[in-house]
């Protein structure tokens, strides 16, 4: 059975990389060579179970009955249908494997009733930091009594997150953060570390010291009879019986002992090369591709069965000629599974352009242009576009009866390639965040005046009361309740493993966020400041960002990314850097509330939706006073509503977050001018002002001006697309509109160093009564230059 499992991924390798080089599929990457190890890594994977791998483990996905061979080369071919190819629906590379978590609705399966990978993304290392939560959960399923009813996900936290990395990805930065963060947390993962001695071209002597990465990585090996550390095994890539009882007897200890491994297997090989980018004879020596021949996984195998006779020759033979038919056969039905639509969809094109042809006078060109995208043999969707828009740009000049059959079908073809190719970047569930009920906040005559950080302590203390799903981790967050208090007092309540200290690990605190919430559990995960969002933000923009919409719906991650920014002072903890971030993180939300009660009702808001969020919270804000709402585990705050703050006639002012009290206070001074501005706070810069409310205001004033932070050109100039250009606000406006944002360098140090970065309430009123003055500088002299 095993070699039938070896010879049909070896199969699909070598057919694969001819699909590609034929020309049926754009790019090809395999994992031929690692059969052996991921057979026997497969023995020891059981419902409930989690991978975090990367590209190389299509044996692995095989054995465990995670992706069949046609779902293989759907994904190949890049096929739009989610049935066929269910890790992506052709939204990535072949080789990117995953499981579908959710049901159609987006409401979660029985993940503990099933087998699981996480969906695989390309940067390499990069499936380290989410494996940190996936491990991690087990042990708080196992350890928390009031997650035991969560049957659906776990079972006593007996599942181990099984995680796989090439040798050459080892040399990454997030790879060690990775390692001792699950070492740390003691979490139940199995890493196996695929060493061919390669990356692409790279041998191991430039990415690793001493070229052996087990002997690099002795020192978290656990001491005998100690829960603290790994245990750590090598073993060869072809010895079968060695593979498959170091496999079972390491996940046997894990998933007991809820202590991580590591498994580092040796000697492995890559028969065709890296990928189909180029050939491995360019930078492989003659001796050691002889050495990969005789050491091929495969041969040994063969070997080995003979010696100690469970098979002959030739029923080895005929398994591999079986196999040959059966991949062949499961390749053609996905090949013509991926076609036929397309087919049909050109038929339908070229039928209503010789129809267009019979009443044109440029019969002949249309005719052509039909002709040509019949006569291709692979036609994209693509080309169809492209043959309708230049038949339509053909007969542009002409009346004729059926044109509109033309235009109506390429404007139905778009819709349904937006939902090919753009949907689900956010939840389509019940509980996506713009479905969540607004509770407005209640305040009465008893409602106390308390510091700002107190709003959150108290809705942080509620949350984790209500909730038992929810886990807040982050540095200082547990036994100093964090930097500013929010989480204070709250380890003593609800326990270390509700309210958790992490290491300084940006990358693995976001990571161990992903892998939880990828279990069902609700992480609210806190980077210190906005500044050293940074060291996160690649796992954000890569992982996080992309996995709703990657998997086309098929996986999500709830993940609270709380982080505190803006106003304070110094070059590393003031920064506003939120166009960067922004952009870096569509497909999550992204809210700046001004002040902690606003910031409070969106947790409440994030805590029943099931998507991913970051909260930038205003830092300078913690010790003012604000009113505590009665009501501050139950009230919500929407999502893409903006506030008018202040209400005027003469200017519209857009802003968010800590410059909202600046724009208060220039406002004020205006005012004592004869100038009235309306002040309106974004709160949530993704999504953006969904029903228009800025545009509204500047129909009543027909000027604006967009003041924030963040560097020129950042968020100012997307707030000023999205209103001037989305909006349609160009058609109201009767002045240019203006953005004040902060310097193009990052913020001095000091109340001066600040003062001259950022915007500040002189410079806000300047940037008002300059667009005044210009209307009328008989009212509005200037006075200051
Ligand atoms: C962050 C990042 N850098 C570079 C690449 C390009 N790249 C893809 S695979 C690869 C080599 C990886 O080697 P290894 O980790 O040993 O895995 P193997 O492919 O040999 O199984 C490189 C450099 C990438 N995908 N991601």
């Amino acid at each position: 059975m095993d070699f039938r499992l070896a010879c049909r991924s070896r199969q699909v390798s070598l057919v694969g990389r001819r699909e590609v080089m034929g020309g049926k599929a754009k790019f090809g990457i395999f994992g031929e060579g690692k059969e052996l190890a991921q057979i026997a890594m497969a023995k020891a994977f059981r419902k409930g179970d989690f991978r975090s791998g990367y590209y190389r483990d299509q044996t692995f996905m095989f054995a465990t009955g995670m992706t069949t061979v046609k779902e293989f080369f759907a994904q190949l071919y890049a096929h739009t249908d989610v049935e066929a190819d269910p890790a992506s629906a052709g939204r990535a590379m072949n080789a990117h494997f995953a499981t579908r978590s959710l049901n159609p609705d987006g409401s979660w399966k029985n993940l503990a009733g099933m087998v699981n990978s996480s969906a695989d993304v390309s940067p390499t290392g990069s499936q380290m930091p989410r494996l940190v939560g996936l491990a991690y959960a087990s042990r708080l399923y196992r350890e928390l009594e009031a997650l035991h009813p969560f049957t659906t996900f776990s079972h006593n936290g007996d599942e181990i997150a099984f995680g796989t990395v090439g040798n050459a990805a080892t040399a990454e930065g997030i790879f060690w953060e990775a390692i001792n963060a699950i070492g740390v947390l003691k979490a139940p993962a199995l890493i196996s570390i695929w060493d061919d001695g390669y990356g692409i071209s790279v041998r191991n002597e430039h990415q690793m010291v001493k070229q052996n990465i087990s002997e690099l990585l002795n020192g978290f090996r656990r001491d005998r009879g100690s829960q603290d550390g790994f245990d750590i095994y090598a073993v060869r890539g072809w010895d079968y019986p060695a593979l498959v009882e170091t496999y079972l007897q390491a996940a046997e200890t894990v998933r007991r002992e809820h202590v991580p491994a590591i498994l580092h297997v040796i000697e492995m090989t890559q028969p065709q090369g890296h990928s189909t980018s180029g050939s491995h004879e360019r930078y492989k020596t003659k001796k050691r591709l002889e050495w990969e021949r005789d050491h091929d996984c495969l041969v040994k195998f063969r070997r080995w069965i003979l010696d100690n006779g469970c098979a002959t020759d030739q029923e080895l033979d005929q398994i591999e000629a079986e196999e040959g038919s059966q991949v062949e056969g499961a390749r053609k039905t996905a090949w013509e599974a991926y076609l036929s639509p397309i087919l049909e969809e050109r038929q339908a094109a070229s039928e209503l352009i010789q129809e267009i042809a019979t009443r044109s006078a440029h019969a002949t060109a249309l005719e052509k242009i039909k002709k040509n995208l019949l006569d291709l043999p692979h036609p994209l969707r693509r080309d169809i576009l492209a043959a309708t828009f230049q038949a339509l740009m053909t007969i542009r000049a002409e009346n004729l009866p059926k044109k509109a059959l033309l235009v109506n079908w390429k404007v139905n073809q778009a819709a349904a390639n937006e939902e090919r190719y753009s949907s689900h970047l956010h939840s389509t569930s019940a509980s996506a965040a713009l479905n969540i009920p607004v509770v407005d906040a209640v305040y009465s005559e008893d409602s106390p005046l308390v510091h700002g950080f107190e709003v959150l302590n108290a809705c942080f203390d509620a949350a984790l009361a209500r909730d038992p799903r929810l886990i807040a981790f982050g540095e200082d967050v547990g036994r100093l309740g964090d930097v500013n208090q929010g989480f204070r007092g709250l380890q003593e309540k609800y326990g270390a493993l509700r309210v958790s200290d992490t290491g300084i690990r940006e990358a693995t605190i976001l990571g161990q966020a992903i892998g939880l919430a990828q279990r069902g559990l609700r992480p609210i995960a806190e980077i210190q400041y906005l500044d050293y969002l940074l060291y996160a933000l690649q796992i954000m923009s890569d992982d996080l960002a992309t996995l709703h919409w990657r998997t086309k719906g098929g996986q999500k991650a709830p993940v609270i990314v709380r982080t505190r920014g803006h106003r304070l002072e110094g070059i590393w903890h003031s920064g506003s850097l939120m166009a960067g971030i922004l952009h870096f993180v569509r497909g999550m939300h992204v809210l700046v509330p001004r002040d902690m009660a606003q910031a409070a009702g969106f947790y409440n808001t994030l805590l029943r939706s099931d998507e991913p969020a970051l909260v930038v919270e205003v830092l300078n804000a913690y010790r003012i006073k604000e009113r505590l709402p009665d009501n501050i585990g139950e009230f919500t705050v929407p999502l893409g509503l903006p506030q008018v703050i202040r209400e005027g006639s003469d200017v519209t002012l857009v802003t968010y977050g800590a410059c909202c009290r600046i724009a208060l206070e220039a406002a004020k001074l205006l005012s004592q001018v004869g100038i009235e501005t309306e002040v309106i706070d974004v709160q949530t810069l993704s999504p953006f002002d969904i029903h228009g409310r800025i545009l509204e205001s500047l129909k009543k004033t027909s000027r604006i001006v967009f003041v924030d932070e963040d560097v020129p050109g950042g968020t100012t100039a997307y707030m000023l697309q999205e209103v001037i250009e989305k909006q349609g606000g160009y058609f109201w406006l009767d002045s240019p509109p203006r953005t004040l944002p902060g310097k193009p360098h990052r913020p001095a140090y000091g109340s001066d160093g600040d003062y001259w970065s950022k915007p500040n309430v002189e410079q806000v009123f300047e940037a008002v009564y300059d667009l005044l003055h210009e209307v009328d500088p008989a009212s509005y002299p200037l006075f200051y230059k």
